[in-house]
């Protein structure tokens, strides 16, 4: 059924790296594929977003001698997850999977492009102020609804749906078309945060 036309769907980081057999590869992260086409164009606006770093990006753990992935560190903007090398911009894992229906998108929104800096939100990078420029573009389309889909749940999705609901956005995230990395309870701890901040976890 289509949506209003103040409603937009964010694709969040639907990438080969972030699916199995990628660089951080996320469980089943193939399997929202079909789910997000299916859902897709009853959306008025579209917008994917693209985990895009630089070679040597300050949240790989290969930038922190004696660091490995997974481990936190500090960094000037708080605490930061070290990630594998992945979504390198231009490399195969930072192209979308190949079954995605991209050319339905209206905006690509590149992320985490900074070297010093990591983006898992669509709107700010993670020192939750730096914005992107995605809520003056949903502002200007007059979009007032966001439905959420994509990898991972508990990360770029989250951040994405909580800094939405920050915005003034109502805020839905679609769960059957996300799939999570789970460290140390992560997963858990951002439907909770999801809950409190009023987001709409649909099923
Ligand atoms: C993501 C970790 C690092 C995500 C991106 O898309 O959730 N997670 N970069
Ligand atoms: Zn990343």
């Amino acid at each position: 059924m289509p949506h209003a036309s103040d409603e937009a769907i964010l694709v969040i980081d639907v990438q080969n790296d972030f699916c199995p057999g990628g660089a951080l590869a996320v469980a089943e992260g193939n399997e929202v594929v079909p789910e997000i086409n299916r859902i897709l164009r009853d959306f008025p606006v579209r917008v994917f977003t693209q985990d895009w770093h630089p070679l040597g990006h300050g949240s790989f753990a290969s930038s922190h001698p004696g660091r490995a992935a997974f481990e936190t560190v500090e960094m000037p903007y708080g605490s930061q997850v070290l990630w594998p090398d992945h979504c390198v911009q231009g490399s195969d894992g930072a192209e979308f999977h190949e079954d995605l229906h991209v050319e339905t998108a209206d905006v690509i929104l590149r992320k985490g492009f900074r070297p010093e800096i990591d983006s898992y939100s669509a709107f700010f990078e993670n020192d939750r102020t730096t914005p992107t420029g995605l809520e003056g573009y949903l502002r200007t389309r007059g979009v007032r609804r966001v439905t959420l889909a994509g990898l991972a749940t508990d990360f770029c999705v989250a951040w994405s749906a909580l800094d939405a609901a920050r915005l003034g956005f109502e805020v839905n995230v679609k769960l059957s078309a996300c799939r999570a990395i789970d460290l140390d309870g992560s997963l858990d701890a951002a439907i909770r945060n999801m809950q409190q901040a009023g987001v709409t976890l649909e099923p």
